[in-house]
């Protein structure tokens, strides 16, 4: 479970974080993921008292395997951002950088896609605060519809934070990711063949991201 590479935070609000956890779990270069609240100011918000907080996921991710703007275009092409109306504080479209690199390339990537919407966004972009985890039914939502999956992977409520193979088997459950790099993934991580198979179906039969919420 446990991976020791050094590693960039990246952190967004895309609306229902069951989804864009599932988005950015299977892609290469992703180490982890958990969802949580973030971007406001009230004190430990939870899901039914959020204050003036967002739904955020927080990414681990190699630099070296996926930059952060290829992030960000995942960002922009998995939710809606281009809306005249307002959105719930709760799903709004946020960028919440954790360096000036970040900020820089994330307020490039804003102006190009201001333009596809006559100017009109509703992005934020801001810089990283407190980050409050969600409670841990939220955390690899998808994976944890198959509580066998958890059980056979030994999941600890910890480890659906922290844990790699946990974050990817969230996304290949709804067909993120392609098949490829799943079979890469069977083999680095050693998945046992009952896994490995069922998750293979599920990756085939959802193929393409059924990122519903
Ligand atoms: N439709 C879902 C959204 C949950 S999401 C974590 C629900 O109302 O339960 O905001």
């Amino acid at each position: 479970h446990e991976i020791t590479l050094p590693f960039k935070k990246a952190t967004f609000g895309m609306g229902c974080f069951w989804a864009c956890d599932a988005l950015f779990g299977a892609q290469p270069g992703v180490l982890r993921t958990r969802v949580g609240y973030s971007g406001g100011t009230t004190l430990d918000p939870q899901y039914r008292k959020l204050g003036d907080h967002t739904e955020v996921i927080e990414i681990d991710y190699d630099p070296k395997v996926i930059g952060y703007d290829d992030l960000l275009q995942l960002f922009w092409n998995n939710h809606e951002y281009g809306l005249t109306t307002i959105i719930k504080k709760q799903y709004m479209s946020l960028i919440l950088y954790h360096d000036d690199d970040q900020k820089r390339i994330a307020e490039i990537s804003l102006k190009k896609e201001a333009h596809k919407h006559n100017g009109k966004l509703v992005t934020e972009i801001k810089s990283a605060g407190a980050f409050y985890p969600a409670e841990n039914y939220h955390q690899k939502y998808r994976l944890q519809e198959h509580s066998w999956l958890c059980e056979e992977l030994g999941l600890t409520p910890e480890l659906l934070q922290t844990s790699h193979v946990a974050a990817r088997l969230n996304g290949y459950l709804v067909g993120v990711g392609k098949s490829d790099d799943f079979e890469k993934d069977v083999a680095k991580l050693a998945l046992p063949d009952k896994i490995a198979s069922f998750v293979r179906l599920q990756l085939q039969e959802n193929q393409g991201g059924n990122l519903y919420c």
